[in-house]
Parts: C-alpha cells; sequence; structure tokens
C-alpha cells in the first residue's frame, strides 16, 4: 500500500533517508551536494508532512463516517510559530529523524532554526487558538480550525536607536511545505450592492434579496493538525482572498485597463495582512471586510459539508456543528447563518434562529472599553446591507423579548440594545450574547467580573446559567516536551513514564511531589534550569551583544507591550534600584556589601511588541532600551544588574525564553488581564511568578500554593475607587517613585521629552493603571523573593542558597497539570459543544 510505505518514514531511518533525498533531487531539483540547511529543512518537512497528509486523509474519512458532531473554532488569529519540531513530537519521530539527518550531515536543531514562524496572530488570543488545535486533534476530538492565511503575519520588530521599527513579516517567502493548498476548493463572498424584495407566487410571501457589488473568491489552504500520541489529525483551514475569473468588463471596455487591474489587486488585499493590534480596536473598513471574507467562507463550507450529508434536515444542524466565536471578531457568523437559512433556505426566522443560537458559543477575552467592537451602522449598512437589516432584526425580536419579560423597563431595553445611539453603531458583543447559547471568560476572576460589570444587564436577562468560565490551558506537548526537552525526560523518568504519555495527562505532575527532598533530584532538576538560562543567554548575546551572566537571577518579562501590563511599572523599579544601588556605591558601600545586605545579581529581560499606533507602548519600549544603554555601559555595577530587550519577540523565542527563566513578571493593573497565559508557560517550566491578584494567577496560586508565588498589589475591587480618588484627590507619587522621574527628568536616560507622556500619563491624567499605587508594593514583593533566592545564585553544580527556590519551583510545576489546554478543551466539549471524543 502506498500510503503505509509514505507513514513508515516515521519509523524508518532508511525509509526517511530515501524519501528525503528523493524531496531533494525532485521536489527541490537540487543534488546532495549542493543541499544547505534551507533546503534540508524543506526536504525533511515534505517527508514528513507527507506522512501527515496520510493520517490527515485517514482521519477526515473516518471522521465522515461516524458523522458525529464537529466543533470548529473560528478565530482571526492562529499564532503556529514553527511546525517541524511540533510534528516530530506529535508523531514521536524525533530521535529517528535526528539520527537520519546526522547520517545526511546535518544537525537537526539547525535544520529546525531555517523555519519561518507562522506568526498570524497578536498574542494570547491568537497563541490561545493554536494550543486549542493542538489539544482537538491530540484528545481525538473532531474539530477543525478556520482562519485567515495572512501573506503578512504580524511585523518583524527591530529596535534602531532603542525605538521600535516594524518591518513586513513576508512569511511565505519560500513554499511552505506545511500546507496544502486546495485551489479547486473556491467559494464567492459578496460585498456592497443593495437588497431587494421579491414577491413569492407560491407562499404569498415578499422574500429579501442581496444582490452583491463586488465579488471576491475564497481559496482553502489546509494545515494538518497532528495529534499527540494519536493518529487523530484534524483541519486548520486558512482563507486566500482572489479576484473572480470575471474580468471587470465595463472598464475594460472603457479602455480603463488600469482600474480594472486595480479591482482585482483590490480583492487579494483582503487577507494580506494581520491587524497589528492586540487589546484594542480599530474601526477600519478592510477589518470588517476581512471579518466577513472569512465568516462567509467558513459558514459556506459548514453548510456544504452538512447538506452534503444530511440534505436539507436543518433540524438535524445543531446535533451535527458546534461553532465557537473567539472573541467577537467572526460574530457576523452569527449574521451570516441566519441570513443563510431564511434568505436562501427559505425557513422562518423563529425557526433559524433557534437553530442559530444553539450552534454558538462565545468566548470573551477582555473587559476593557477600549478593545470591544462598535462597528459604525454607516459601514455596515454600506458593505453589507442585507446584513445589517437582520441584525435590526435580531435586535427588534431580542428587545421585544425584554420588554416581555421587564415590562416598562426603558432603561434596561436601551442598555441592553445591540444598536448604540451615537454614535449609531453596532456593538459586536452584545450581538455575540444574543445570537450564543453560551457566553464565556477564560479565567474564574474574568468569568465572574464580565457578568457583574460590561455583561450584568445580560445575566439579568437571560440569566446566570448562560455565562461560564473556562480557564485558559496551555498545550504541554509545545510548551514543555518542545521548549524542555531536558526537564521534559527528567520528568517522564521520575514518573517512570519512558512513552511520555504524561503530555496528555498533566495532572500526573503531582508525583512529582515525592522528590521535592531528594537532593539528587533537586540537583538535576536545578542543571537543567542553569543550562537553559545559559542558553537564554546565549540567545541574549546573538540579538542584543549584552552579555548576561547565567548564574545572576534571570526576571523577565516578554508579552505585548501595554499600559495595562505595566512593563513600566517594571522598568521605573528596575530604575530605582539602579539609582539606589550608584548611591551606596557612591557612599563607599562595596558591591559585594551590596549583593550580601542589599540586591542580588540580576538580568532584568524585557521582550514584546508595541501596535504601531500605539504611542505610549513605543514609548516604554523606548524608555527600557535608554535605561538598558546606561546600566549596562556602567562598569561600576558590573553583573550586579542588566536590562535587555529582545528584539522580535515571538513563538520560537517563547520557546528559548521561557525554560530560561527564573522569576516572570505578570504585573497586570488587576481586573484588567482577562487570563494570560505565559504565566502558565513560565510555571510549567518550573519559573517563579512575581504577580497581583488577576486573571489566571489566582488560579495558579490556588493550585500550587500562595508560599509559592509572589504577589503583590490592590486587589481588583479597590481599583473603580482609587481611580476616582486619583481624578478627584490628586495622585500621590510615593518618595521612590519620585525619584524615579527625576532622573529621568535630569536625562539620565537622554532627553526627558522622549519620556514626558508616560510620566503626565500617572502624574497628571489619573494614573489610570493605578502605577502609583502598587510601585512600593512591587519593591517589597522583590525584598522578599531576592531572600529565597538568596544572594549566591550559585552555578550547575553549587546551588549555593537555592535550595529554598529550587523546590518552590519543583512544587509549582508539580501542580501545574490543571493548566493544560487537554482539560480546557474537555470543559468546551462537555459543557458548551455537547460532543465527545472519537474512539481512535
Ligand atoms: C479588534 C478589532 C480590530 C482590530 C483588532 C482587534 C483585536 C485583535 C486582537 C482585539 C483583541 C485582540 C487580542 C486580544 C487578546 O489577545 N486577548 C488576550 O487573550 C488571552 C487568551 O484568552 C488572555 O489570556 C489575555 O488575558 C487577553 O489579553
Amino acid at each position: 500500500q502506498p500510503s503505509d510505505t509514505v507513514k513508515s518514514v516515521v519509523d524508518s531511518k532508511e525509509k526517511f533517508e530515501e524519501e528525503f533525498v528523493k524531496h531533494v533531487e525532485t521536489s527541490l531539483g537540487r543534488s546532495m551536494y549542493n543541499c544547505d540547511d534551507l533546503a534540508a529543512y524543506q526536504a525533511a518537512s515534505n517527508t514528513i508532512r507527507d506522512a501527515l497528509i496520510i493520517d490527515w486523509a485517514n482521519t477526515q474519512q473516518k471522521q465522515t463516517i461516524q458523522d458525529g458532531k464537529r466543533v470548529y473554532y473560528l478565530s482571526l488569529e492562529f499564532l503556529m510559530g514553527r511546525a517541524m519540531d511540533n510534528a516530530l513530537i506529535n508523531l514521536k519521530c524525533e530521535n529517528n529523524t535526528r539520527q537520519s539527518l546526522n547520517e545526511l550531515g546535518f544537525n537537526l536543531e539547525d535544520v529546525l532554526n531555517q523555519e519561518p514562524d507562522a506568526a498570524l496572530g497578536n498574542g494570547g488570543l491568537g497563541r490561545l487558538a493554536a494550543c486549542f488545535v493542538d489539544s482537538l486533534s491530540s484528545k481525538n476530538y473532531s474539530g477543525w480550525g478556520y482562519g485567515l492565511n495572512y501573506q503578512y503575519g504580524i511585523f518583524e520588530q527591530k529596535i534602531i536607536d532603542g525605538y521600535q521599527i516594524e518591518a513586513p513579516d513576508y512569511w511565505l517567502k519560500y513554499s511552505n511545505p506545511w500546507v496544502l493548498d486546495r485551489n479547486e476548493i473556491q467559494i464567492p463572498v459578496d460585498f456592497y450592492g443593495y437588497v431587494y424584495e421579491e414577491h413569492d407566487p407560491n407562499t404569498g410571501k415578499v422574500k429579501k434579496n442581496w444582490n452583491g457589488g463586488e465579488r471576491v473568491l475564497a481559496v482553502a489552504s489546509d494545515f494538518p493538525i497532528p495529534g499527540y500520541n494519536t493518529d487523530n489529525t484534524n483541519n486548520l483551514r486558512l482563507w486566500n482572498a482572489k479576484p473572480t475569473n470575471e474580468f471587470d468588463f465595463t472598464k475594460f471596455n472603457a479602455g480603463d485597463y488600469q482600474q480594472s487591474v486595480a479591482a482585482q489587486q483590490r480583492a487579494e488585499s483582503i487577507t494580506s495582512v494581520l491587524y497589528p493590534n492586540d487589546n484594542f480596536e480599530s474601526g477600519k473598513e478592510l477589518r470588517l471586510k476581512q471579518q466577513y471574507f472569512w465568516v462567509a467562507a467558513s459558514l459556506h463550507d459548514i453548510v456544504r459539508r452538512f447538506k452534503k450529508q444530511h440534505k436539507q434536515n436543518w433540524k438535524k444542524f445543531p446535533d451535527q456543528v458546534a461553532i465557537q466565536l473567539n472573541d467577537t471578531h467572526p460574530t457576523l457568523a452569527v449574521v451570516e447563518l441566519q441570513r443563510i437559512l431564511v434568505d436562501l433556505e427559505g425557513l422562518e426566522w423563529n425557526e433559524a434562529w433557534s437553530i442559530v443560537t444553539s450552534v454558538f458559543a462565545y468566548t470573551n477575552h477582555t473587559v476593557m472599553a477600549e478593545a470591544l467592537e462598535k462597528w459604525p451602522v454607516d459601514l455596515v449598512g454600506r458593505l453589507l446591507p442585507r446584513h445589517l437589516e437582520i441584525i435590526y432584526d435580531i435586535n427588534f425580536f431580542f428587545l421585544k423579548e425584554v420588554e416581555r419579560k421587564f415590562p416598562g423597563d426603558r432603561d434596561l431595553i436601551r442598555r441592553v440594545s445591540i444598536i448604540d445611539e451615537s454614535p449609531k453603531s453596532v456593538k459586536m458583543a452584545f450581538l455575540a450574547i444574543v445570537g450564543s447559547h453560551k457566553v464565556n471568560g477564560v479565567a474564574e476572576l474574568h468569568s465572574e467580573l464580565i457578568k457583574t460589570t460590561i455583561f450584568k444587564d445580560f445575566v439579568k436577562v437571560f440569566g446566570a446559567e448562560k455565562f461560564t468560565n473556562v480557564t485558559n490551558g496551555i498545550t504541554p506537548r509545545r510548551w514543555l516536551r518542545q521548549a524542555n526537552p531536558k526537564l521534559a525526560a527528567l520528568i517522564a523518568e521520575k514518573l517512570n513514564d519512558p512513552e511520555y504519555d504524561y503530555l496528555t495527562n498533566l495532572g500526573k505532575l503531582k508525583q512529582l511531589e515525592q522528590f521535592v527532598d531528594d537532593e539528587d533530584f533537586l540537583k538535576q532538576w536545578h542543571a537543567i534550569k542553569f543550562d537553559n538560562k545559559r542558553k537564554l543567554a546565549a540567545l541574549v548575546k546573538e540579538l542584543t551583544d549584552i552579555d548576561i551572566d547565567p548564574s545572576v537571577l534571570f526576571d523577565v518579562q516578554v508579552k505585548r507591550i501595554h499600559e495595562y501590563k505595566r512593563q513600566q511599572l517594571n522598568i521605573f523599579a528596575v530604575i530605582y534600584r539602579y539609582l539606589h544601588i550608584k548611591e551606596l556605591l557612591s557612599k563607599g558601600v562595596t558591591i559585594e556589601e551590596i549583593k550580601k545586605n542589599y540586591y542580588i545579581p540580576k538580568a532584568s529581560i524585557f521582550g514584546g511588541k508595541a501596535a504601531p499606533g500605539y504611542y505610549m507602548a513605543k514609548t516604554i519600549i523606548h524608555l527600557i532600551n535608554k535605561v538598558g544603554e546606561v546600566i549596562n555601559a556602567d562598569k561600576e555595577i558590573g553583573n550586579l544588574l542588566k536590562v535587555v530587550f529582545i528584539p522580535d519577540y515571538n513563538v520560537s523565542k517563547a520557546e528559548i525564553i521561557c525554560p530560561g527563566s527564573d522569576l516572570s513578571n505578570h504585573i497586570s493593573t488587576a481586573g484588567t488581564e482577562a487570563s494570560g497565559t505565559s504565566n502558565m508557560k513560565f510555571a510549567l517550566n518550573g519559573g517563579l511568578i512575581i504577580g497581583t491578584v488577576d486573571g489566571a494567577n489566582v488560579e495558579i496560586t490556588r493550585e500550587i500554593g500562595e508560599e509559592n508565588i509572589f504577589l503583590f498589589g490592590n486587589l481588583a475591587e479597590s481599583v473603580e475607587e482609587l481611580r476616582h480618588k486619583h481624578v478627584f484627590e490628586g495622585v500621590n507619587v510615593p518618595e521612590t517613585l519620585q525619584v524615579v522621574f527625576n532622573a529621568i527628568e535630569k536625562e539620565v536616560f537622554g532627553p526627558a521629552d522622549e519620556f514626558k507622556s508616560l510620566i503626565d500619563s500617572i502624574r497628571y491624567h489619573g494614573d489610570y493603571y493605578l502605577v502609583t499605587d502598587d510601585f512600593e508594593l512591587f519593591l517589597d514583593a522583590h525584598k522578599k523573593l531576592e531572600k529565597v533566592y538568596g544572594h549566591d545564585g550559585g552555578d550547575a553544580t553549587d546551588r549555593g542558597h537555592l535550595q529554598e527556590w529550587v523546590k518552590k519551583s519543583v512544587w509549582s510545576v508539580a501542580n501545574m497539570g490543571f493548566f493544560s489546554s487537554d482539560r480546557c478543551i474537555d470543559e468546551y466539549a462537555e459543557n458548551i459543544w455537547n460532543v465527545e471524543p472519537s474512539n481512535q
């Protein structure tokens, strides 16, 4: 059987090598004498990809025969990172491949490093979608992802003179071996045009029709998603926008060739670039076009698949299809499905609506007002005239229902209306709630907050049961096994699990607790961390030319740059530390005394992108870099303090940074970070956390114990009052922070103008993110944790004072099992989708 031969590359080195050479010579048209690492990456990827495709085809066939309910995860972002290493791990053929490549004269790591990141996402929300498709496959669910195949992913960040400069990320420069272009799958999507009424002589009713004015084709690209330890291989289908074949004859005949070609290019612009905003809504027309293009193509694909099996037996639709809306970005899907059922399939409004609401569920990822999508009614009406009518009808029937339940409560009706009156706009979150049977937040605190603040009225209208929580998770395949192979191996050994089955049963980590007093084990544990720190130091050296000593405390904050995430709090504290050290030195206190009595040696490591239009975030990046320049050049300080900004933070860099961290910062203003997921990545890799009582930090604390995390800061319940106080009684800048502001204003870190807005936002504009309220609490938390870390970090063999720290690290990892995205997916399956895994 040919498929068996292809699959055997996974188990047989001979077969792998044979296929590899074949790909070099045929697919790439090169010879083995002229095969560099890039060509080797492509040939090896093609070889593995062929095997994957066999699994993929078998899975799709099996799922079609089983004819069970399928889950569709609609996300505008899938932050996948690299595919090759992940495929080797999930197919369990990493060792074979490593050896085969060696025999062919290549080094696996060098080959893996050739792969560009698939960076089709901004941050947390996009990476969550990537973890979810991994878990759907690994846990044997039938589940597809639907998204867009952006030509340009999130921009590449360069740091020049301390400023962020954006460069385009043209990740498809070379052909992508991990995608299967399905050029035969073409779905027409219309925009603009007008609505007209038609009298149906059969029913005597008036029918609404939409005549689109601009047509674009959606063409599918499929990414097979292999599961770990299973043949189950799901599909991630990403759409490409292509012009239709019909040439624009009117313009062409009018002699306007240029114009007609331009119109064709306009089509392709829809999937050309990912919007680089994270937690901020920009309201651009092209963004709305992207949303509808993607939603319409995906729904028509889903409906077509259903009709092939079940004709027009629409009652069965909710037994076959569950659609999860990743934030409000795909909310037009609700409207589009209602349009398909009513306008195209001729169902009654109510029958259609009950199908729609049983199919959809909505995940909210933020409570911050500036991130909630609102589309101007004018824009929606122009781009999608029929959809706007349907939105008005949905709102009309919904408000009628509210009026029936709460007669005369005019104010309630005004508050829950999907249409905002001034400026007239569609509130997408409200539409998503009304169109779904379940709404979930992404961590306990967040899910409580949405019920009591932004969606409070909807709890009153629909009841609390409609609102639920599914705490986020991460895939341990990528974030433990792939990122930290040595730690994963030590754990496998200790759990007596040579097959690494714990990676799909992460609760087993609990067994590590029995080794927490085992000297040898602690030594090994620490040695692995030290080794990972060395690798991180090498990355820092390569990217910034800064030397950091792996025996100092690595204090890391990597994530999107945002005022609410408070990188400014972190860098202000670093500045305070520097100024204090300088003062001590000037008074004759020696470095040794400082290390002993004040500060342990540490490296503050930052990384993350700012949205290109987010001035304040860019200012924070600039400050970090300028502070780094001054401190790192200060000969007096030596290795007592270093500050680095790692440029272009992305998934593949995170795989090196997370395992190499001693301490990571998750210090958002309480109530603002919905969950956070990097907190989970760091803790799973044996790093400790300094954090606020926010997002998933709360549940991490509950799982690992509060003695193993360094929490500080005001609580979410106090935030409103403190903000109010700032506005009406003024902001009180503590003396410690004032010292920092003074230094910045005295131009210790370059021209003060550059940082004026940052200081002003705190001093004069109400300190919305409570930097002044939490600053000294942050310093105190550092004092505490530095006592635990000890004054001498110790090297690979000598743990110095690290005993207590290492124990906390083991204890944390042992209790992180809950944060597997497998658990998360099981919860969605049971409480929201009503699906079960297939028995493979
Ligand atoms: C909206 C409109 C127009 C353009 C862009 C956007 C947009 C894009 C991305 C809005 C929001 C996002 C991303 C949000 C995000 O990443 N949220 C994070 O989701 C994580 C997964 O649930 C949480 O862990 C984080 O707390 C949350 O910030």
